[in-house]
């Protein structure tokens, strides 16, 4: 599991790397992705639920690089009851990943909701969960833990506000950024 400062540390960095240049960006995302089969799996994060809430929503990059389409089925981990996958954001139904294309998953177009969460999830860590793909079969992955109003993976804005509003502490020394992320050496960072 990716621990806190890890992922406060992406959040700096990718914000950093925002207002200088997508180059930083790339060095920053360097990892957080995985595969299986010919599917490929980006920034993995989800909204935390609101205070009080039982629900999250989750959000990705995934990429099919087989010639047949595949179908995003399913999603499941111990800290969450049910799932519903939204694929054009309002409908219930399997999420279709064209053939040699990209899909992203993000606020205010598709996303899964996470339903019946058992477990509280800790803003800034990490929450292991598998995804069911219909052809690829299952991976199991890491998604980050954004505040509940991130716009995107890894939102430090957003973070901060959380923390502010929650009273965290987010002092103290602020480890390589690549921390947490080694056996995922294979990235490429077409924007988010
Ligand atoms: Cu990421």
């Amino acid at each position: 599991m990716m621990k806190r400062r890890s992922f406060l540390a992406s959040g700096a960095l990718l914000a950093f790397g925002a207002s200088i240049a997508f180059f930083s960006m790339d060095l920053v995302s360097l990892a957080h992705e995985y595969e299986v089969g010919k599917i490929k799996v980006q920034h993995p994060w989800l909204r935390a639920p609101q205070d009080g809430d039982n629900k999250a929503q989750f959000y990705a990059m995934i990429e099919n690089n087989g010639d047949a389409p595949d179908r995003l089925i399913g999603a499941k981990s111990e800290k969450f009851g049910k799932t519903t996958i939204l694929a054009d954001g309002k409908s219930e139904g399997p999420l279709t990943i064209p053939p040699k294309q990209k899909i992203t998953l993000a606020p205010g177009a598709g996303y899964v909701d996470l339903l019946d969460i058992k477990k509280h999830l800790e803003v800034g860590w990490g929450l292991e969960m598998t995804l069911v793909f219909e052809k690829a079969g299952e991976v199991t992955i890491d998604a980050a833990i954004d505040a509940p109003d991130a716009k995107h993976a890894h939102d430090a804005e957003a973070m901060e506000r959380w923390e502010k509003a929650h009273g965290k502490d987010n002092s103290g020394p602020k480890p390589d950024a690549h921390q947490g992320h080694e056996g995922h050496m294979m990235h490429h960072h077409d924007g988010m």
